[in-house]
């Protein structure tokens, strides 16, 4: 039995095109800026964002901490979606590591912040009160279903933020699914963003890394920054190379798991019993609930039995992430269990 994992994309594995690049890769130390591979790679996701420059990191948690500590000072305030990964998934860094306060804004389901919102959130100049010195956007949205931001929206906010004195990062860690399911280059999506980090390692299929890109400046402190959270990696063109053919050759076919998302939406909702926990499926992430009387650790178990892994966590919604190791015919596959697994513990339920 194949088992199909829909956990997350991150559990893709390197092509073998990746895996030849790795075998490959120039190298030398990169903590001297020596090693031609890791160069090449920085220089091409900067002109992919179309920022001045990049810097290889360990991780898109890596990314979002160093951004906060390259932007703010001990004791800032940033304002963050409530439905943020930054808010839920990195083990609280910003407040840890930076001695900066989040503050959280309501996160609507497309992803979005209303922009009154965010203008109450921003303190004003008063010695109670911490400075409000950065704002962080999610694009793809994680939490809100692989939602989409668009230009307009982005820049729109982006101005409201530096308009009252903030810097923006983008937490892109999905933003080529955005560019692709926009059918807009990636860099107008960055554009107005001080910074922005984009991963290698989920729908792009590399075994390791993230990239963060922005100014000059900007990156000299976030490589001394990385340098402090141990992430001076020495002979790290071994995933850049990864990385290199991730950019090359694994962007355009995101659109394939975007369809795949979708197929599995519309199979999904046909199930009786069984709701999306999205309006729309615009890239690959699928949210969805089940009718109460079944259990979600029973199902998630029931379903790990028949080879198909989901994501649930926090009582729900499950999700399921689509990436280039599900096929169009693994999804009907998926399908068919999910239905089978169901109605078995529906039954059982009614018994
Ligand atoms: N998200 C992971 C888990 O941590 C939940 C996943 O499986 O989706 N920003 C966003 C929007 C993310 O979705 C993630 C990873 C990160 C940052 C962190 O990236 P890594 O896992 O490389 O630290």
């Amino acid at each position: 039995m194949k088992v199909i994992d829909l956990r997350s994309d991150t559990v893709t594995h390197p092509t073998t095109a990746m895996r030849q690049a790795i075998f490959e890769a120039e190298v030398g130390d990169d903590v001297y800026g020596e090693d031609p591979t890791v160069n090449r790679l920085e220089e091409m996701a900067a002109q992919r964002m179309g920022k001045d420059a990049g810097l290889l990191i360990t991780s898109g948690t890596q990314g979002n901490i160093i951004a906060v500590l390259a932007h703010c000072k001990h004791g800032d305030e940033i304002v963050v979606g409530d439905e943020a990964h930054m808010f839920w998934y990195e083990v609280g860094g910003a407040a840890a590591l930076g001695g900066v306060n989040i503050r959280t804004v309501p996160n609507d389901s497309s992803g979005r912040l209303n922009p009154d919102d965010i203008v109450r959130a921003i303190r004003d100049r008063d010695i109670h009160y911490p400075p409000t010195t950065l704002l962080c956007l999610e694009n793809t949205h994680n939490r809100c279903g692989g939602m989409v931001l668009d230009v307009d929206y982005t820049n729109q906010v982006c101005d409201l933020a530096h308009a009252r004195g903030l810097d923006v990062h983008l937490d892109g860690a999905r933003i080529f699914n955005a560019a692709i399911a926009l059918g807009v280059p990636v860099l107008v999506l960055v554009e107005r963003a001080e910074s922005v980090s984009f991963c290698l390692s989920k729908g792009l299929g590399a075994p390791v890394g993230s990239v963060i890109c922005g100014s000059k400046p900007f990156i000299e402190r976030a490589r001394k920054f990385r340098k402090m959270l141990g992430g001076g990696m020495r002979q790290a063109g071994i995933i850049a190379a990864a990385g290199i053919v991730a950019l090359e050759t694994m962007v355009d076919r995101l659109a394939e798991d975007h369809a795949n998302a979708r197929r599995l939406a519309e199979g999904l909702a046909g199930i009786e019993g069984i709701r999306l926990a999205q309006e729309s499926v615009p890239t690959n992430i699928v949210m969805f609930v089940v009718s109460p009387g079944v259990s979600g650790a029973e199902f998630i178990e029931g379903l790990k039995e028949v080879g198909v892994k989901l994501g649930f966590r926090n009582g729900g919604p499950f999700r399921a992430v689509t990436h280039y190791m599900v096929s169009s015919a693994d999804i009907d596959e998926v399908l068919a269990r999910i239905e089978a697994v169901y109605k078995e513990l529906r039954q059982r339920a009614q018994r």
